[in-house]
């Protein structure tokens, strides 16, 4: 029975840690869902090479797994940061803005946008900077971070686009799974899905929350009935 007991409790932490959230553009330097609480996500260093990014806006993609999640993205300038200290400051000392509001996030696929020229600490063409993200959804601080070096004008790919910019409203998520339609539909009325859809979100946030309880009332049934 003590067995039992002891696999039905790592039943339940393995499906609260399960992947708590995704970087998946730029792309990640790895995802360890065990390590995310650490620096980087558990990977401190540098990936090679680095992934060409805008100097002006660009698009970062996350993919959320907690129903309500806080987030915020912030850069270190240096070429090789070891530490949440090399994010706070140039190596001048100046002190470097954070990269987005402070936002919520829901369950599903979300995109923000952010100008990394613009934060006034003297990034210009060929900058190389780490850029980390910063997730909380109840189980503690999680990080991901992307090595990017700053192109002027650099193109990003159609499909990255944001247009339903997280970080700016109470955006839905643009999908709970990977999808290619999301480059063809992108250009059709965005304002009109972001306001439309809002009803249609959280009856599938509460959708989620009720499967979940479904399944620990079963798990915990079941664990009832092998114990008669
Ligand atoms: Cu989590």
């Amino acid at each position: 029975m003590f067995s039992l007991k002891s696999l039905l409790a790592a039943c339940l932490l393995a499906s609260t840690t399960f992947a708590h959230f995704t970087l998946d553009y730029p792309t990640s330097r790895g995802f360890d869902d065990d390590n995310e609480p650490q620096y980087c996500g558990g990977f401190p260093n540098v990936a090679s090479p680095r992934q060409p990014f805008s100097l002006g806006q660009g698009p970062i993609r996350i993919d959320s797994h907690h129903n309500l999640a806080t987030v915020v993205a912030f850069i270190s300038t240096s070429s090789n940061p070891t530490s949440f200290n090399d994010f706070n400051t140039t190596s001048n000392g100046t002190s470097i803005p954070l990269a987005t509001p402070i936002f919520q996030v829901k369950q599903g696929e979300y995109c923000f946008n952010v100008d990394l020229g613009g934060l006034g600490v003297g990034l210009s063409n060929g900058s190389e900077v780490t850029l980390q993200v910063q997730y909380d959804g109840g189980d503690g601080n999680l990080y991901q971070c992307t090595d990017l070096i700053l192109i002027e004008g650099y193109s990003i790919p159609s499909n990255e686009t944001c247009t339903n910019d997280a970080s700016l409203s109470n955006a839905t998520a643009s999908s709970t799974t990977s999808s290619a339609s999301g480059a063809s539909t992108s250009a059709a009325s965005p304002s009109a899905s972001a306001s439309g859809s809002s009803g249609s979100s959280s009856g599938a946030f509460a959708r989620v929350e009720l499967a979940s309880v479904g399944l620990i009332g079963s798990l915990v049934g079941m664990a009832g009935l092998m114990l008669l």
